[in-house]
């Protein structure tokens, strides 16, 4: 154990998020490359498993020793072990209650669908039927960007005048299918606010390395 944060995950996955956390609270961390995602990547995938059965990132082991899994849990705890850093609503704080709500929301109603998502077979055994999956799924996606848009009150960020975890969480799953142009459509305001993190000069060099805006990437 290095006795610093390591992150397992990959580019372009939802460990991006807890890597973007880390490197705005300035906490050194190594991160395990583990594409859990690509079945051309098992061998990838499968180093995961040291600390994940669901086999699924992220995962964070703490300077500790403990392990922590589900994306929304580990930003939460993070930002409460660096108070400094300011990136959630401390107990007692108004926006609190709409912090932990969201938190939630993104992980149980948006981001599982992945599960299914990037392998109809898992429900599904007949191929001819994926597409019509895949289309709904993404139809699903979207539905929840729209009650979350409703439900929300973004000033600058998603909760107000700060940014917090919540927003590099948005920023992140927002970037999967159905892609960006799709939740700019369905979620303007927090479109809004996720653009102002991909902006943010302190995580310029972090997106480029773990997940570059590539030409067409919102729309791909
Ligand atoms: N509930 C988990 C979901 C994580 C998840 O679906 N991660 C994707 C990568 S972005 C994954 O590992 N997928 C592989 C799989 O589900 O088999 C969390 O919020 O951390």
């Amino acid at each position: 154990m290095s006795g610093g944060y390591v992150v397992y995950g990959a580019q372009g996955s939802g460990s991006v998020a807890v890597e973007a956390a880390l490197t705005l609270i300035g906490q050194p961390y190594e991160v395990v490359e583990a594409v859990t995602f690509d079945p051309a990547q098992q061998a990838s995938g499968d180093r995961i498993l040291a600390v994940n059965p669901m086999r699924q990132a992220p995962a964070l082991v703490t300077p500790d020793g403990a392990v922590m899994t589900e994306s929304a849990a580990i930003l939460i705890w993070l930002a409460e072990q660096h108070p400094e850093a300011g990136l959630a609503p401390a107990p007692g704080d108004r926006a609190r209650s709409a912090f932990l709500r969201w938190m939630s929301f993104v992980s149980s109603a948006i981001y599982a669908h992945y599960w299914l998502k990037d392998d109809p077979f898992r429900l599904v055994s007949d191929p001819a039927l994926h597409p019509e999956v895949d289309a709904r799924i993404q139809d699903r996606i979207s539905d929840c960007w729209a009650v979350m848009e409703a439900g929300a009150t973004p000033g600058p960020y998603i909760l107000g005048e700060r940014l917090s975890v919540l927003d590099l969480y948005v920023a992140v799953v927002s970037r999967f299918r159905p892609r960006r142009q799709r939740f700019y459509a369905v979620a303007p305001r927090l479109g809004e606010a996720v653009r102002r993190v991909d902006a943010d000069p302190r995580l310029a060099a972090f997106w480029a390395d773990r997940y570059p805006f590539e030409p067409g990437w919102d729309r791909l």
